[in-house]
């Protein structure tokens, strides 16, 4: 199928986040925004999770990238709704991207909208996008400093997942270290180790996601029946 492909906007405003997160409320959908380092796995843990979850809710993808569409023709592939956000070069996305590819998607279709955010570990820590909460990886092999040298990611996401966790023997990688400097930066923080390509961990992650996904949308129903 031929891939729908949006041109970023860069139009950063607090004000949209708020409008994006309406509009996902009014159709009660639970916009988790995945981020990590290029090659941390995101897109692999994105087609797990989608595998694992999909018949329990009706999942699309938004898919940002700097160039290319491999990534949105992965997910294509699985028949999961998928919209390109091709960024021309920036290095996150923004809220006012999201609000333009929001009606390329069958809202009224979708309970649960995954985003994978640009490789970087730097600033879509700064761009609030109108997701209900955030998911930052953290594979073995970039090693174990990241989250002492990049905070502001760990600090901003609700869950860090310290993923590729079958390469553990294979690395210097203090996983001890990580989930001590994650809580350093973010004590709420909950802290998961899986691997896309075992399947270890991946079921105490499933049940936190379906956890939080059931949470937001339970909240979303009732705001909406507050103010219909
Ligand atoms: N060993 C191992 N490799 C993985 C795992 N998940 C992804 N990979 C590999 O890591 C590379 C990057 O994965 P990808 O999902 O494209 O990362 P992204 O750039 O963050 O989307 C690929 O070669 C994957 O096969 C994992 O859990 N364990
Ligand atoms: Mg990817
Ligand atoms: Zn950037």
């Amino acid at each position: 199928m031929e891939i729908k492909v949006m041109h970023q906007i860069m139009e950063w405003n607090e004000d949209v986040s708020d409008q994006v997160k309406a509009t996902l409320a009014q159709h009660q959908i639970c916009m988790i925004n995945v981020m990590g380092s290029p090659g941390a796995g995101k897109t692999s843990l994105i087609v797990a999770l989608i595998k694992a979850l999909r018949s329990e809710y009706r999942i699309g993808v938004i898919e940002g990238d700097i160039a290319g569409q491999i990534d949105a023709e992965t997910i294509d592939a699985l028949g999961i709704p998928v919209v390109q956000l091709d960024t021309d070069g920036a290095c996150h996305i923004e809220a006012e991207s999201v609000r333009h590819m929001l009606p390329m998607f069958s809202l009224e279709d979708l309970d649960v909208l995954i985003v994978e955010n640009i490789g970087n570990l730097v600033c879509p820590a700064e761009f609030n996008i109108g997701e209900a909460f955030r998911v930052a990886l953290l594979s073995v092999p970039e090693g174990d400093d990241k989250v002492h040298k990049y905070p502001l990611m760990f600090a901003t996401s609700d869950a860090v997942v310290m993923h590729k966790y079958d390469m553990l023997p294979y690395f210097e990688f203090d996983d001890g270290r990580v989930e001590a400097d994650a809580r350093g930066v973010n004590p709420g923080v909950t802290v998961f180790r899986v691997s896309s390509r075992t399947g270890e961990g991946m079921d105490g992650l499933l049940a936190y996601l379906r956890a939080r996904i059931d949470a937001v949308r339970a909240e979303q129903a009732g705001t909406k029946e507050e103010n219909p």
